[in-house]
């Protein structure tokens, strides 16, 4: 089996992503397995950018094949806020539950539907090369929010076409539209392919 970090210490991303991996060659190992590595600054202005600064960050100091993952919630009415600081949207150390009712309290007053998304940017950096990989899920944002499952805005977040929220979905049907899930099977593929190719 092949290592990658993930450079990530969010126990749901981590969940899903090893799901995603299993049955591959490669295993998914993660920040949490050392949880003294300092917090990586994400100061770049896009996923995308904080993708690659955390696979960066954990590449150079592991020199182990590294997958950064920058995600969060847009919402239309918002002008696409919370965005990149989605973890961060009430507060430096603000947990879901604040999160989410900082949510609900910019919402308030506004009509339905919420449209919204969640994206996800991931990107895998080794010795030669840089993969970037995307992917997006379209929903609504509801005002009751239900379930336990996820992590995030999951119970607040309705995927178009479904009448439960993300955190009603089990980790397998997250599995097969979310975001996380478009971006990182695509990786998993490419990376296979490149290894088959040796
Ligand atoms: P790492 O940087 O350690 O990976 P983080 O939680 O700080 O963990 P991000 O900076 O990428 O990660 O912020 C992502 C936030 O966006 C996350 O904390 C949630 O609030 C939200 N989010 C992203 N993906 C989500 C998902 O699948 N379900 C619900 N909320 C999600």
């Amino acid at each position: 089996m092949k290592k990658i970090i993930f450079a990530t210490k969010n126990k749901g991303k981590l969940r899903e992503v090893k799901k995603i991996f299993e049955g591959s060659p490669f295993q998914i190992i993660s920040l949490l397995d050392y949880i003294d590595f300092p917090e990586i600054k994400e100061d770049g202005i896009s996923f995308r950018e904080n993708a690659l600064i955390k696979a960066r960050t954990v590449f150079e100091h592991f020199n182990i094949p590294a997958i950064g993952d920058d995600s969060g919630l847009e919402v239309e009415q918002l002008k696409n806020a919370p965005g990149v600081i989605s973890a961060r949207y009430a507060g430096k150390n603000a947990g879901d539950d604040d999160n989410n009712k900082k949510l609900l309290s910019e919402l308030s007053g506004l009509p339905e539907p919420h449209n919204a998304r969640f994206v996800c940017a991931a990107v895998f950096m080794d010795e030669t090369k840089i993969i970037d990989s995307y992917g997006e899920v379209n929903g609504k944002i509801v005002k009751d929010g239900k379930g336990y499952n996820g992590f995030g805005y999951d119970p607040l977040f309705v995927p178009d076409g479904y009448n439960l929220t993300m955190g009603e979905l089990e980790l397998d049907e997250k599995n097969k539209i979310s975001h996380r899930s478009i971006a990182f099977k695509r990786l998993r593929n490419i990376l296979e392919q490149l290894m088959e190719r040796k």
